[in-house]
Parts: C-alpha cells; structure tokens; sequence
C-alpha cells in the first residue's frame, strides 16, 4: 500500500438543519482515534483543525435554515478544501451535509488548478439534490448535490466556476428523494441507483463501473458518506434515519473497492450526531470505513491491477 499524507479537517457544521449535535462530530471522530487508525497504515496524517465560518453580510430568509451561516460555511471550507487538496489526501470530519457545499466547490477548484476532471460518489439514503426555491424543508443540508453540480436557485452562494459536470457524479443508497428532486434528477445524466439496485445487483457492479470511469481518464475522486447511507441499526447516530440501508459489509466493501481504484482525492464524513450515538459505535464504523478507504484489508492483496 502506498502511504500517503493525509489531512483531518473538523467542519463542525450544524445548521443544515433544525437538529443540534453534528457539531460535536469532529471530535468523536478524533476520540474514535480517526488520526491513529490511518497513521496505523503507515500515512503520514495531520490535523488541522477545525475551519470557521466566514462572517457575511447576508440577510436571513424566512424560508431557509441559517441561510448566512451556511454561506459563510461554504466560503470558508471551500478555501480550506482547496488548500488541503493541494497538500494530500483530504478528509472533512462533520458536520452536517451543508459543509459539502463548501468541500465540493473547493475540490472543484483544485481539480481544475491541476487540469484533471473531479468525480463525485455521493453515499446517501437522500438525494440532496433540492435548490433554495424548491427545499420544503429549508434545510441546507438537503441542498449540495444541486449547488456543486451548478443548478440555479442558489443567488446568495458563491459562483459555482467550476460545476460537476452530471456525468462524473454518481449517487448510491437511495431510498428518500423528494417531489421536486426527483423531477430534477430524471432530466438529468446523474448515475442514481436506489437500494431495490443494491438488493438486486449488488453494490459492486455500479460503483466499479463509475470508478473504471474515472480511473480511465485520471480523475480526482471525492467522496460524500452521509452515516444515513448506512442502515440505521448500524449506525444510529443521525437526525435523519431511514430504513433499509446499506449494510456494514457493502460500506466497508465500497470503501475497499475506492482505495483500490487509486483515485480518492477527498472524503467527507457527514451528518454523525455524536448525541444520538450509542456507546460510540456509529462513529467507530465511520472511523473503520475510512480506514477501509484509506488501505486497511483484512489480508494484504496483490497491489490491484485496475478493478
Ligand atoms: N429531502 C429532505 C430530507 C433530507 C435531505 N437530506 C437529509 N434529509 N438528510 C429535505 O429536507 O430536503
Ligand atoms: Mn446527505
Ligand atoms: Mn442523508
């Protein structure tokens, strides 16, 4: 396995929605010992800390959840995403999946500072692929998928120069997408496979096919996991479960599956709520499938030729 330099960076998000507690998620993800997990495999790992939102003038909108702090949590993890991706292998510990604006629209940056396409896995039992105008909930949280891909409806967040373009993103664990982002996905080229495709197929077949994707043309991959990916007797610790999720086996062996394709560039860690977790066993299977991302096996294997 080669080792790499990894950055921990807390995004400590948590008005994406009404729920309080992802806040606290960075640092059950250092107390889960997330650091010493991957400086065991032989990277070199360093914490940075925890980023800040940017103060702005923005006014808040009677619709919308905390709609200045969101932006100014997208400025300011954007910049960090940007920078950390300069420096090695990036993960962004949340934090609700509001800070996704900002990593995504960062790694976006980088990407085309370096002159290779990004590529997008999004790990998620939602879609999150709603605007400003067509939220219901008015939870930002419910909104990056849309944001980085550069739908409009988005007036009081940064430009978006650099949007993903809808055949390098790719959705897995479906099984919550609402009304209007459903329309918007279908008139879309956005890989979307629900939890009846996992059931019927199996986790392996779409992921190697998108990662074939972007091995073939050197892309950078980031990658979104939601703990509500996860079935929630797994992993209980989130706001928003929903039933039928993916088991730790499929978890751990996309994430295999990632490191073995070679292209992860960035990793972000959402939505773990530290409040409702049970005797921290939701933020341990977080840790253990980021280890599995970062080249934990149970048996050393063969340096993968492809996939
Ligand atoms: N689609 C709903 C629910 C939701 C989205 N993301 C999460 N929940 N975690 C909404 O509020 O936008
Ligand atoms: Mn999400
Ligand atoms: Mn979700």
């Amino acid at each position: 396995m080669t080792s790499q330099t990894v950055l921990l960076i807390g995004a400590p998000v948590d008005c994406g929605k009404a729920r309080n507690g992802c806040l606290m998620g960075p640092d059950a993800y250092r107390t889960a010992r997330l650091g010493g997990a991957l400086t065991d495999l032989g990277h070199t790992v360093r914490d940075l800390g925890n980023v800040w939102p940017d103060t702005t003038d923005v006014a808040e909108d009677a619709h919308l959840v905390a709609l200045p702090e969101t932006v100014g949590w997208t400025r300011a993890l954007s910049r960090a995403a940007e920078e950390a991706l300069r420096q090695g292998t990036a993960i962004f510990m949340g934090g609700d999946h509001a800070l996704s604006l900002g990593t995504v629209h960062g790694a976006a940056a980088h990407a085309a500072k370096v002159g290779k396409p990004l590529f997008v896995l999004w790990l998620d039992a939602h879609s999150d692929f709603h605007t400003c105008e067509t939220t219901e909930s008015g939870n930002l949280h419910g909104t990056p998928l849309a944001y980085v891909t550069g739908r409009s409806g988005f007036p009081e967040f940064p430009e978006v120069p650099h949007p993903v373009p809808e055949e390098r993103v790719c959705i897995v664990g479906l099984r919550s997408v609402d009304g209007p982002e459903r329309a918007a996905l279908e008139a879309t080229s956005i890989r979307r496979h629900d939890m009846r495709d996992i059931d019927e197929g199996g986790i392996a077949a779409p992921l190697r096919a998108f990662l074939e994707e972007v091995t073939a043309v050197g892309g950078l991959l980031h990658v979104s996991l939601d703990v509500d990916f996860l079935d929630p007797a797994v992993a209980p610790a989130v706001g928003t479960t929903v039933p039928g999720g993916a088991t730790v086996r499929e978890a751990h062996l996309a994430m295999e599956m990632i490191h073995d394709a070679g292209c992860l560039a960035s990793l972000d860690l959402v939505e773990l709520n530290p409040m409702l977790d049970e005797r921290g066993r939701t933020a341990q299977l977080m840790v253990d499938l980021a280890a599995s991302a970062l080249g934990r096996t149970v048996f050393d294997r063969p340096t993968p030729r492809g996939l």
